[in-house]
């Protein structure tokens, strides 16, 4: 069995190969496939974009692909930077997008730096059969960085239940609460009866 994470998220890719490892499922990412080059992510929404991955590497592969869209929704920026969230400060940059952020919320209290991070996780069969599920994780951004676990904006997402940021938890804590964690999971309870399908 294999399934090919439409990914070059190294950060994403990992958190799928603990998810999905209970699965025995042989989890690849598109570094083994470097004839697939850049995908247009033009889509307006999570979904469509996340479709727009899978379709490029199912088509490509002829192999179940599963693809990844994901952002940040804060609610002092209106939702920014939402599904630009990877292109927030140019070129797909961690330090320079979490930089960013901190200088829009420069001057913001805490209880109003609110946030959701959102998940949409597209399974997708060679013939464009497709299954959809989101999830999502509200939290505040911090004013500091903290913590060095995690990828991203992790080491700026307070999670007030944990007391905790992102980067703070172990794979495993992040992944048992995350937006990727809780969408992964929907999936995983219908994904014996997709596959077999
Ligand atoms: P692929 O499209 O190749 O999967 P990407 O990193 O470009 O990788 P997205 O288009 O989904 O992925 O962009 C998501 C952005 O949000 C990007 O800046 C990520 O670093 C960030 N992000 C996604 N999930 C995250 C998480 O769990 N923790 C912190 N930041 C995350
Ligand atoms: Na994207």
């Amino acid at each position: 069995n294999q399934i090919i994470v439409a990914t070059k998220n190294e950060g994403k890719l990992r958190e799928f190969q603990n998810l999905f490892g209970p699965k025995k499922l042989v989890v690849t990412s598109l570094k083994d496939y470097p004839e697939i080059g850049k995908i247009v992510e033009n889509g307006l929404t999570f979904e469509e974009n996340a479709t727009l991955k899978a379709k490029a590497v199912a088509t490509k592969t002829n192999l179940p692909v599963l693809a990844d869209d994901s952002g940040l929704e804060v609610d002092a920026l209106n939702g920014r930077p939402g599904i630009f969230s990877a292109r927030y400060a140019g070129d797909h940059d961690d330090a320079a997008n979490n930089a960013k952020l901190l200088s829009e919320l420069a001057g913001v209290p805490l209880e109003k730096r609110t946030a959701t991070f959102h998940t949409t996780l597209v399974l997708m069969r060679p013939n464009g059969d497709k299954l959809v599920v989101d999830g999502e994780l509200n939290g505040q951004i911090l004013p500091v960085p903290r913590g060095n676990n995690g990828f991203g904006y992790d080491p700026l997402f307070w999670v007030p239940e944990k007391q905790k940021t992102l980067a703070e938890m172990s794979a495993s804590e992040k992944n048992a609460i995350s937006h990727r964690g809780r969408a992964s999971q929907k999936l995983l309870t219908v994904f014996d009866e997709w596959w077999t399908k």
